[in-house]
């Protein structure tokens, strides 16, 4: 770990969840500890301690919505987990906690209200049980649906899917404009993430590709003036972004000292406002965790 592990016991906790009172359970295996990785980190070094208020203060979310209960979820299954019952005609959404892929759709189904048909399984990626790529989803990547004895992936593919073969809240709003302009979105969610993971990877400064990818969406955001959301009400769209926007919050926050929100007002609304949405919140794991995770996953020092 580097010189930005955080120190437990600062006077300020960073990034740790707020009270778990409102918090979703999420399984032990879905966490790690950070532990200091050094004296220097242990003692809450004025820069590191800079930093960690610093991505506290934006990366917090606010408390759900009063009344929301949190949902149970399942330890990950790992290779040494017996497969659920298979193809028994029980609808399972297989999600990693942690990746932002399998968040869209398991949004889509807490926000559509499916919490008692579509059944979360959670897989350990770093330990994944052989099962799950022979006999569920060949292609061994989060998120699938096994949905009337037939298995499907890709998020953006499952938000759909979940839109039109399920009951519940609409995701799209009627107006032939905005459904154009969801496709159009939904069709630039790669590129976007693209262009911000490259300043991530990249030594140096945030680029004007990814300022410009920035402000694209703060512009998109404006587009029909009735925001918070992309459409004028929450919608696949801003399932298909939130994942990733909050980790980009928290990654160019800690790594790149650069606040994604500063001089853009509509994402700061937006970020905002669906933290009020408790079908959202409701998938939000420590941002300490996606932090570190990330970190080594991209071998950032
Ligand atoms: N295009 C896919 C990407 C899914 C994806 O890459 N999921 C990652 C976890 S965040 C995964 O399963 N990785 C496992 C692997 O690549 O072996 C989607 O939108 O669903």
């Amino acid at each position: 770990m580097n010189s930005l592990a955080f120190p437990r016991g600062c006077s300020s906790p960073p990034l740790t969840r707020p009270s778990t009172s409102s918090r979703p359970t999420v399984p032990s295996q879905a966490r790690i500890k950070i532990r200091p990785s050094s004296p220097r980190a242990a003692h809450c070094h004025p820069r590191v301690a800079r930093n960690l208020s610093r991505t506290v203060a934006m990366a917090a979310p606010p408390a759900p919505p009063a009344g929301s209960a949190k949902e149970v979820l399942p330890p990950s299954l790992t290779s040494s987990s017996e497969p659920p019952a298979l193809f028994d005609g029980t609808t399972r959404l297989y999600v990693a906690y942690h990746c932002p892929y399998a968040q869209r759709a398991w949004i889509a189904r807490n926000y559509k209200g499916l919490q008692g048909e579509i059944k979360i399984v959670g897989i350990d990626l770093a330990d994944r049980p052989a099962w799950y790529k022979e006999k569920v989803y060949p292609e061994n990547k989060v998120p699938s649906l096994e949905h009337n004895n037939q298995v499907k992936g890709e998020s953006l593919d499952l938000v759909k899917y979940i839109e039109s073969n399920f009951e519940g809240q609409s995701l799209l709003p009627d107006d032939s404009e905005k459904k154009q302009f969801a496709e159009e979105l939904l069709g630039y969610t790669d590129a976007f993430n693209k262009a911000l993971y490259s300043s991530i990877v990249a030594k140096g400064d945030v680029s004007d590709e990814t300022v410009a990818a920035l402000d694209k969406i703060e512009a998109d955001l404006a587009k029909f003036n009735d925001g918070p959301f992309f459409l004028g009400q929450f919608s696949l769209v801003d399932i298909a972004y939130v994942p990733f926007i909050e980790r980009f919050q928290i990654f160019f926050s800690d790594i790149k000292n650069y606040d994604i929100i500063k001089d853009r007002p509509n994402l700061q609304k937006f970020i905002e406002e669906v933290n009020k949405i408790d079908a959202y919140v409701q998938t939000k794991q420590d941002p300490q965790f996606l932090l570190e995770h990330t970190k080594k996953r991209l071998g950032i020092a």
